[in-house]
């Protein structure tokens, strides 16, 4: 069990393991899954070192010595990469802007040095470091940067990912329940870097309708 002190920095505005979404979920569950396999592997590891402390001094035998290192030294990682691979394969391809059934919202957002540009296009909106999405509809973030790389990041909404000079990149985030989520750059970008944030409020259906309604043509 952690200790409680530990276990408080893993909630608040800006952590994963406190997911409010599909995309996040993946990202939290696969925390705790290398958390726990590394933490396996580290006890094992210091299990073993005391072991070999203790044990009295012994003839050397080739065959014993290459059993471990063919067994802790490939056969154990293979198995780990393995196991890794075949769950974090699944929980990316689950974050990715793939074609649904469901309607997708499009908002698309600008990084500034230091600052970023939001645009709902189809209803004339430009906000500043603002973002108003609907609960549990997926919304793809057309990303670009009007100068270096950013990286836009709601940690409680989805991954991570970067702006890119000349190029647009998606990312897709979905919030399950209504509230205000925090977001950052995530890329070192200049002196003032560390104060481009942003908020994500997300509003029941309705209520977004209602927004998008009152803002519209705001641009
Ligand atoms: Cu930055």
């Amino acid at each position: 069990m952690l200790p409680a002190p530990l276990l408080a920095g893993c909630s608040g505005p800006y952590s994963i393991l406190d997911p409010a979404g599909p995309a996040a979920q993946s990202a939290a569950g696969l925390w705790w899954l290398m958390f726990s396999a590394f933490g396996m592997v580290f006890i094992a590891v210091v299990a073993l070192w005391c072991f070999a402390l203790r044990r009295p001094a012994e003839p050397n035998d080739p065959r014993r010595n290459n059993a471990w290192i063919i067994g802790g030294g490939i056969l154990l990682p293979f198995a780990a990469i393995i196991l890794l691979l075949s769950l974090g394969i699944p929980a990316g391809h689950r974050m990715l802007p793939l074609p649904t059934q469901q309607d997708v919202l499009s908002i698309h957002v600008t990084g500034h040095q230091w600052w970023w540009e939001i645009r709902y296009p189809e209803h004339n909106i430009r906000l500043r470091n603002e973002l108003h999405i609907p609960v549990g509809v997926p919304v793809d973030i057309h990303l670009t940067t009007a100068d270096v790389i950013h990286a836009f990041w709601v940690p409680r909404l989805g991954g991570k990912l970067d702006t890119i000079p000349g190029r647009t990149t998606i990312l897709r985030l979905q919030a399950d329940e209504p509230g205000i989520y925090r977001g950052q750059c995530a890329e070192f970008c200049g002196l003032q870097h560390a104060r481009m944030q942003f908020t994500v409020t997300a509003h029941e259906p309705a209520a977004f309708q209602r927004w998008l309604e009152e803002t519209a043509g705001n641009d």
